[in-house]
């Protein structure tokens, strides 16, 4: 049988998993009303965050099939995935046109020599305009440098959430056929007679886990066969030799895991039975054969610490709580994370390094489901020294806002160090590109979010590491700090509510110490949120003099993580998110504040 192996990437939300999940609903590989977003973060948040993959039989080929997270902080995920595929599906969305992850993952593919079939996805969106953004991507291909032979892409025009897909975009189709033969003419076969007769090199360029089976290595093999029970050999980064045997071997077909007793070249499969395996290590037979070109895995950029809960209220929503706890589940992650780096030298802290802020918040949030507790610290940006200069990260920042509010966007970016590297006016937006450090551009989102009236739309990924761009002065919002523990009253916070924006809303426990709210000008001030007469008809509509509350800003990991001062630590526990002062009392900050 032939194999053909893509994988599909775009940037975030352009549509990839509704292609994906269409492509195996008309194959018949799965029923009705599923999705390959399977986690429960990932169908909650309507985002992809792990790769998957899947394979699908259409002509008597099989097809496998990796869809790819759209998400900046992912993307050395999908780097990884463009190693191991022989072309790309690359999906952008017919009314937005290119955005920096569709530069991203292209100029990537385009690096490795792929010839991207290009489609052009969302036609049946009122303010779809197919052939502008058909425009669009040829001048992103020339861009980036795309040679003669990949600028002479082949378009299609989709629906992928409805399954059509068509050649021209005034084409009669009902169904995916169009596409799908398009990759099977245009796609190199995967698989053939002299690939399998040689001898095994297999690579794995994910890793997963089972509970059961142990580590599981998804693997393309490249040349040769592997058989259920084969004592293989590896080759490790390090170019040392060790020794494995194929326990177990799957296929991914639809949703499922198929087991297997034999996998030819050509075929993506999941191996189980090689504890310590790596991404990018070769699996072989013959220990003589030359190793496969590595697969190289991005740096983290930011850095924080987590600890165990120390607040007044530790213990009392978590099941996991200490240490030796949280050091395990860490352990654990390891094994599947591979973009983070966890130091666990010290015994207060663990130091976690990842890609983004959206990489460790996933991971938090898993944890607290898992009925962790647990709290961070300020993510910190990871410095580098090279050649006696020191670096830092950056990224690209794609800002589409209507035109008349890119003055203060503007404005604050270049105060935050940001250079505006383009400015484009489009018929109701304006698209201005900037080059910011990493450290510029935290916590700046929710700024922009209430500058833009929710308005904008802000994407960043992050570039690589360039010369230290010098302090950066960020606007200083304060933090309104309780000095009392027991509930919120609503009649102190009705008063409060002017200084700032509350966290919290009226009968919440707080504890001295906690960060209640923001204050908009000025320093730190220290509040009592507790004082004063609990009033029963708040905001009940018939009393007359009724206290109307403004709607607290409920925090979230994410927002915690961006809005956080270095003196202070996010509390997270399974249905509580909160911010507090490192040193609870103000005697204890006003000490500390003396000894620096
Ligand atoms: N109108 C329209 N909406 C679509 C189409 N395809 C997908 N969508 C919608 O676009 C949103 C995002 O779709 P996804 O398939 O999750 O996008 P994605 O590229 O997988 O997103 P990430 O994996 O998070 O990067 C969903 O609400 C889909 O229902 C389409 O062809 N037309
Ligand atoms: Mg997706």
């Amino acid at each position: 049988m032939e194999i053909r192996n893509i994988a599909i990437i775009a940037h975030v939300d352009h549509g990839k998993t509704a292609l994906t999940d269409s492509l195996m609903k008309q194959s018949g590989a799965v029923e009705e009303n599923f999705t390959m977003d399977t986690n429960e973060l990932e169908r909650e948040r309507g985002i992809t965050i792990y790769s998957k993959n899947t394979s699908i039989f259409y002509k008597d080929t099989k097809i496998n099939i990796v869809d790819t997270p759209g998400h900046a902080d992912f993307s050395s995920e999908v780097e990884r995935v463009l190693r191991s595929i022989d072309s790309v599906l690359l999906v952008v969305d017919a009314q937005e046109g290119p955005m920096p992850q569709t530069k991203f993952v292209l100029k990537k593919s385009l690096e490795l020599g792929l010839k991207p079939i290009v489609v052009i996805n969302k036609i049946d969106k009122p303010a779809a305009r197919p052939d502008d953004v058909k425009e669009m991507v040829y001048e992103l291909f020339l861009d980036l440098g795309a040679s003669d032979e990949q600028l002479d892409f082949e378009v299609v025009y989709a629906n992928g959430r409805d399954g059509i897909a068509k050649r021209k975009i005034d084409d009669d189709s009902s169904n995916l056929e169009p596409l799908l033969d398009l990759v099977l003419e245009k796609v190199v076969p995967a698989s053939s007679e002299e690939l399998t007769n040689k001898e095994l090199r297999a690579q794995p360029f994910n890793l997963g886990y089972d509970n059961f089976l142990g580590r599981l290595a998804i693997c393309r093999i490249y040349e040769g066969k592997i058989k259920k029970a084969d004592e293989v050999f590896v080759k490790g980064l390090d170019g040392q030799l060790r020794k494995g045997k194929i326990i177990k071997m799957f296929t991914f077909h639809g949703l499922e895991k198929v087991e297997l007793d034999e996998a030819i070249a050509g075929d993506i499969v999941v191996v189980a039975g090689i504890p310590d395996i790596f991404i990018g290590e070769t699996i072989c037979l013959n220990p003589e054969v030359e190793p496969l070109p590595i697969i190289h895995i991005d740096e983290p950029t930011i850095s924080l610490n987590f600890l165990v809960n120390n607040s007044p209220f530790a213990g009392k929503d978590g099941k996991f709580v200490t240490n030796r706890q949280i050091k395990e589940r860490l352990e654990k992650e390891t094994e599947v994370n591979v973009g983070l780096k966890i130091d666990f030298s010290s015994t207060e802290y663990y130091k976690v390094d990842g890609r983004g802020e959206l990489h460790i918040a996933v991971l938090l949030e898993k944890m607290r489901r898992e009925g962790y507790e647990l709290q961070i610290s300020q993510p910190q940006v990871i410095f580098k020294e090279e050649n006696g200069e020191k670096l830092e990260p950056y990224e690209e920042v794609i800002i589409d806002i209507p035109g008349d509010m890119s003055g203060v966007v503007i404005e604050k970016l270049s105060k935050r160090k940001g250079i505006m590297t383009e400015m484009k006016p489009d018929v109701n937006h304006t698209r201005i590109i900037f080059e910011i450090p990493t450290r510029g551009l935290l916590g700046y989102k929710s700024e922009f979010i209430v500058d833009t009236r929710g308005e904008g739309i802000l994407a960043s990924r992050v570039i690589g590491f360039k010369k230290y761009a010098g302090e950066i002065e960020k606007r200083n919002v304060g933090s309104m700090v309780s000095m009392a523990t027991g509930k919120s009253s609503g009649f102190s916070l009705f008063n409060l509510q002017e200084r700032g924006t509350l966290y919290i809303g009226h009968a919440e426990d707080v504890y001295e110490g906690m960060v209640i709210g923001n204050v908009s000008k000025g320093n730190d001030l220290v509040v009592n949120p507790t004082k004063g007469k609990e009033l029963s008809n708040m905001r009940s509509s018939g009393a007359d003099e009724a206290i109307k509350l403004t709607p607290p800003d409920i925090l979230n990991i994410e927002k915690g993580m961006s809005i956080m001062s270095e003196d202070e630590y996010l509390e997270i526990t399974p249905n509580f998110v909160r911010l507090r002062k490192q040193y609870l009392t103000e005697i204890e900050r006003t000490r500390q504040k003396r000894k620096q």
